[in-house]
């Protein structure tokens, strides 16, 4: 089996949401063979990587119990990974990541990047599968109010890089780390475009960056009609599309999306027309076109020291004007 964390090309990790209430795909998924279906058609439609989450984390929802959570996922991880399909667990709970990485979970994607639970370093050091670290600063229920920032771009890199020493001191390999920016999760609309048009900054950390903007609402807000109501979830896959391609332009490892077809096609057309990178783009992540770059830090197992420096990046344009409100409930 290739190395995901180490991987060429864009690495499309699909969602299956397995909640009653998540802000876009809630309560669709909550039948096991729907779900697992569900999951089966992400595979064939490109996805590298099936992210099934069992506790939604939209902005303002109420956190369900661990036993909830792993009743809701472990069937579908089971049945899925025993189907040959790569599966990664949304959660940031030690004892539900515990539980589906024994039932054949490859990947651990934890929205709070290790801080939600304290043993959650052990687990994944232990199993010795990659872990996604996202920029996080509370629960869903007050993180409104964690959007504040004076350069949103520089402290989330900076969280993030604390993030990572703290996995490294727990004795996570550097090989298996990757960092997201958490687009949605104690940010604005303003705080998000910042970090899509900044994305360099964070890939010059030397991890792997995933990016995650699937219909999210900072892009209803966007396209919102003339009246000012958002564009609804719906209609959002045109601006995915494009969102997640430019990330991956930017040095972006990988993009976390819904309606996968769209997205695959998408970068297939990117790297057939040379995988051109943004002017400013310095990421870690090799090429088709550069397939000799040298080792950097997500390569060099067990130490920090592969990371550049901060703020040595070109960063790109100053993010788009429009758009400007604060996250609806929908993320
Ligand atoms: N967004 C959501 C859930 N999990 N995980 C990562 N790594 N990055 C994200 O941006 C992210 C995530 C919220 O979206 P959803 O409710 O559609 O799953």
């Amino acid at each position: 089996m290739t190395d995901l964390v180490r991987a060429e090309t864009p690495v499309v990790m699909g969602v299956l949401n397995v909640t009653p209430d998540s802000f876009s795909d809630g309560g669709r998924y909550a039948d096991l063979d729907a779900a697992v279906a569900h999951g089966v058609r992400l595979r064939s439609d490109g996805a590298d990587l099936i992210d099934v989450g069992g506790e939604s984390t939209r902005p303002g929802a109420d956190r369900v119990d661990a036993e909830t959570e792993t009743a809701r996922v472990l069937p579908v991880v089971r049945e899925l990974s025993a189907a040959g399909i790569r599966v990664s667990i949304d959660t940031s709970r030690a004892r539900v990541a515990e539980a589906v990485l024994a039932a054949g979970a490859y990947v651990v994607n934890d929205v709070s990047g290790g801080l939600a639970d304290p043993d959650m370093a052990r687990v994944v050091r232990d199993a010795g599968c990659p872990w996604v670290l996202m920029h996080w600063r509370g629960h869903s229920r007050g993180m409104r109010e964690l959007a504040t920032y004076t350069d949103v771009v520089a402290e989330v890199r900076d969280e993030l890089s604390r993030r990572v020493d703290a996995a490294l001191a727990a004795g996570v390999a550097a090989d298996r780390i990757i960092v997201d920016p958490g687009l949605g999760f104690a940010k604005t609309a303003a705080h998000n475009w910042a970090l899509s048009a900044r994305l360099p900054e964070l890939v010059d950390l030397g991890f792997p960056v995933l990016f995650g903007a699937s219909r999210k609402s900072y892009l209803g807000r966007l396209l919102a009609d003339p009246a000012g109501e958002p564009r609804p979830t719906a209609g959002r896959e045109a601006a995915t599309v494009a969102t997640s391609v430019l990330a991956v332009a930017a040095g972006a490892w990988g993009v976390r999306v819904h309606d996968v077809r769209g997205t695959a096609d998408a970068l297939a057309v990117w790297r057939a027309t040379g995988s051109p990178r943004l002017a400013g783009a310095t990421g870690a992540r090799r090429t088709s076109t550069s397939p000799a770059e040298p080792a950097t830090g997500r390569q060099q197992a067990g130490t920090a020291t592969g990371r550049r420096q901060a703020g040595t990046a070109t960063g790109g344009t100053r993010p788009a004007q429009a758009a400007t409100g604060t996250s609806g409930g929908d993320r």
